[in-house]
């Protein structure tokens, strides 16, 4: 019998590129000059050609240990040998309750409970349901609106694109998005704000939008606030100083639930476990993925505060409290990667590192300043962002030449429209800061 599983066989078999449907991609131009990896290990790809590609962007902001880690990789096949899979309604492993326990520990305030999915998006839906089941709970079930924010990622879910603000992910399903929406306005000012060094001074006001919203909607009819507390995906927006405790006193006043979307931000891409740390402002609902396990294995998860879980769980009658669930909720595999990518980032003090490394970022990337079409820089915990001067006429063509070239010399980065984003594992030394910075640099002056 052939072996078909293994990365060797499946290269050696040359497959046909047309069959796989591939997300969030232009398959057409892909499937005519693929960039494709093979292997990983450290800060590094290594591509099915054998180049070297250096790991600006932590796979997609998710492998914040670096690839490959031996106890992760150890964990993982342990587990695969041992429980495969086990029922997660009304049967229970233990791998989940440890690392409910485990991550419950590291989390701020009187968050301490722990829901599971299997990505950001199901988090994100699993948070919405768990923020009406609170308000059913609560005796307030008129409670039932939503607010985020214009250039909010919070997955594909149709409650995340409903609640998200990024028009091509919401246009051809306008007709079926969740009806009782609304959004704040997002936060990037570059005629105020460009080239900040961490957080920007001005749109702290920005927030008070949501009490205009109150006053439309009627604080009894909404439910939550979600908004990611540093934004990822739509190109590195960064909180503006005061702006989320702003959030944080609004909601309050109105007994709104916030929630702080920690897909990206969670497991110490800011130097901290969580934004909610870095910027000293806490959530009553925090959604995770990504580094939860070092993306090893697929895992999400929703963190809730005490009187959250107490409400839905301890008033309702006995039975089934929250009809929520995924099969894969809990997966022995992912709890696994998720218990050895924690003791990791304990043991190694990524989080920490990560912090102490910051400033030497910041200067590298701000080094950047003054090259052709670049119009912003800025930066937060390990996280970069350059905006380019979009070329008249094909907005995202200048930033997708520079992030093919960086792949041609050696470096992945990621690109949304015009902005560079770059978030490498935390484990990046001086060293391979200074060439990523110097890839990217040589790479705009190259891409007219
Ligand atoms: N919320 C936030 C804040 C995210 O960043 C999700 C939810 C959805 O997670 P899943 O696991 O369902 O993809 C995300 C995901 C990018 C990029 O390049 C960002 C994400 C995913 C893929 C690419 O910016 N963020
Ligand atoms: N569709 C069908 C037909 C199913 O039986 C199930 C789960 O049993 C699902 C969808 C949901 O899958 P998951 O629990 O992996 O989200």
């Amino acid at each position: 019998m052939t072996e078909t599983a293994t990365i060797a066989a499946a290269i050696a078999s040359e497959p046909s590129l047309e069959e796989l449907w591939m997300p969030f991609t232009a398959n057409r131009a892909f499937k005519r000059a693929p960039r494709m990896l093979a292997s990983a290990s450290g800060m590094y790809y290594t591509s099915v050609d054998g180049r070297q590609i250096l790991d600006g962007t932590a796979g997609l902001w998710c492998v914040n240990a670096g690839h490959c880690r031996e106890p992760i990789v150890r964990a993982v096949q342990e587990a695969a040998a041992t429980l495969d899979f086990a029922p997660g309604f009304q049967m229970g492993h233990p791998y989940s309750f440890a690392l409910a326990e485990r991550v419950a520990q590291m989390l701020p305030g009187d968050l301490d409970h722990v829901f599971f999915s299997n990505s950001g998006s199901e988090a994100v839906d699993s948070a919405l349901k768990i923020a009406l089941a609170y308000f059913q709970s609560k005796g307030e079930p008129q409670r039932t609106r939503f607010v985020g924010r214009l250039r909010g990622y919070h997955g594909v879910g149709f409650g995340g694109i409903s609640v998200g603000g990024i028009e091509p992910n919401r246009r051809a399903y306008t007709g079926q998005l969740l009806p009782q929406v609304d959004h704040l306005p997002h936060t990037h000012d570059l005629t105020r704000n460009a080239f900040t060094r961490g957080m920007p001074a001005h749109g702290a006001e920005l927030a008070d939008d949501l009490e205009r919203i109150v006053r439309e909607r009627g604080a009894e009819t909404i439910a939550a606030v979600i908004v990611e507390p540093m934004a990822g995906s739509t190109g590195v927006l960064i909180p503006p100083k005061g702006y989320l405790e702003r959030l944080r006193t609004i909601c309050d006043r109105h007994g709104i639930l916030l929630i702080f979307d920690e897909v990206i931000t969670g497991f110490g891409r800011l130097g901290t476990p969580f934004a909610a740390d870095y910027f000293g402002v806490l959530p009553d609902l925090m959604t995770v993925a990504k580094g939860l396990t070092n993306a090893a294995v697929p895992m999400g998860a929703v963190f809730v505060r005490h009187g959250i879980y107490d409400t839905v769980v301890n008033q309702a009658p006995a039975g089934i409290e929250l009809f929520h669930g995924y099969t894969y909720s809990g997966h022995p595999l992912a709890a696994a990667a998720g218990l050895a990518t924690l003791d990791l980032y304990r043991t190694e003090g990524l989080f920490e590192r990560a912090a102490s490394i910051a400033p030497y970022w910041e200067n590298a990337l701000h080094s950047l300043r003054g090259l052709p079409h670049v119009i912003d820089i800025r930066n937060l915990g390990l996280v970069g962002g350059i905006e380019l001067e979009p070329r008249a006429g094909a907005p995202g063509a200048r930033a997708f030449e520079v992030f093919v070239e960086c792949f041609n010399r050696g470096a992945l980065i990621r690109v949304t429209g015009d902005i560079i984003a770059l978030s490498p594992p935390l484990i990046i030394d001086k060293r391979q800061i200074d060439t990523l910075v110097e890839t990217v640099g040589s790479v705009i002056k190259a891409v007219a």
